[in-house]
């Protein structure tokens, strides 16, 4: 049995301080990998914001896949969808690398794995991705959490040795639900008070309740060092330690904020059993059998 160093879950809320590297160095980390600032900056922050990644040119062309797989996802794999509380309207789309040639590519983009790979000192695979949709006028907000507190619980992903990436496929403004974070929460667990329901993530994907954590624990992590949330055009990206407390308002513009979510765990780090005692959830939310270790360029 894995020891369980993040509980969860249970009957009262607790800030238990981050027991894992944030950046995995390597004992003699090269000189290129030290004068990576980047790598600093994640360990400091919890994120990065990356204006110029790596899809500049493909944005376009994964914004239209993303209205594709929107249509075929209603059509032939209902599973994957899920909809907004209050309207027919698609919240998410989840294992779009596994149904889009587009997205598995955009998985797979080299310079991206490269600093994913140095971040988590592993080689990695695709633990989730989803497209959240945010549509004009209808997109609701996404309450404040951290996704290993879900993954860990819900999933049984040991440690925090995992990292998200939010591509951009619209312009993200400060208007229309822009992803917010807290710098500098990756570095506390922050426990959730509650018992989770078998079948959980059929509500928590659409509104999630129990695995969101207390007001008085998000407001003592914002009064360290604020909120913010980075802007950018399509193709921007915004890449961020499983850990960092993150959430995103409601969208009434007629502009949609919809992002690509990619998640890689470290292939050291995968699933065991959910620490919260539920069942395994499906294999399109949190990968079990589907676990290739992602290329290395050039291999
Ligand atoms: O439960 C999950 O896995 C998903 N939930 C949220 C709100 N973010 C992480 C992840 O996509
Ligand atoms: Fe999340």
């Amino acid at each position: 049995m894995i020891d369980d160093v993040y509980p969860t879950r249970g009957a009262s809320p607790a800030a238990i301080e981050r027991r894992d590297p944030v950046v995995y160095w390597p004992d003699r980390p090269s000189t290129r990998m030290q004068r990576d600032d980047r790598l600093r900056r994640f360990e400091r922050d919890g994120y990065l914001f990356l204006p110029e990644l790596f899809f500049q040119g493909a944005a376009e062309a994964l914004h239209q896949e993303a209205e594709n797989l929107r249509q075929y996802a209603l059509r032939e794999r209902p599973e994957i969808a899920f909809f907004e509380a209050d309207s027919e309207a698609v919240r998410s789309v989840f294992a779009v690398h596994r149904h889009s040639e587009v997205f598995a590519r955009a998985c797979e983009e080299p310079k991206l794995l490269e600093l994913v790979r140095s971040i988590l000192g592993d080689d990695v695979y695709v633990h989730q991705s989803r497209l959240n949709y945010k549509p004009a006028f209808k997109g609701r907000e996404f309450y404040w959490h951290s996704d290993f507190e879900t993954w860990h619980a819900e999933d049984g992903m040991p440690r925090m040795r995992a990292v998200s990436l939010s591509v951009s496929l619209t312009p993200s403004l400060t208007t229309n639900g822009p992803l917010m974070v807290i710098p500098g929460s990756h570095k506390t667990f922050i426990s959730c008070v509650g018992e989770t329901p078998n079948d959980h993530f059929r509500e928590s994907l659409v509104q999630q309740q129990v695995g969101t954590p207390d007001e008085a624990s998000l407001t003592d992590l914002a009064n360290r060092r604020g909120v913010k949330a980075p802007t950018g055009g399509p193709g921007s990206a915004l890449l961020f330690d499983c850990n960092t407390m993150h959430g995103s308002n409601g969208n009434i513009t007629p502009f949609p904020r919809t992002n690509l979510f990619i998640v890689y765990n470290a292939c050291s780090n995968r699933l065991a059993s959910p620490f919260c005692g539920t069942s395994p959830r499906p294999e399109f939310i949190g990968a079990r059998e589907h676990t290739a270790t992602l290329p290395r360029a050039g291999r």
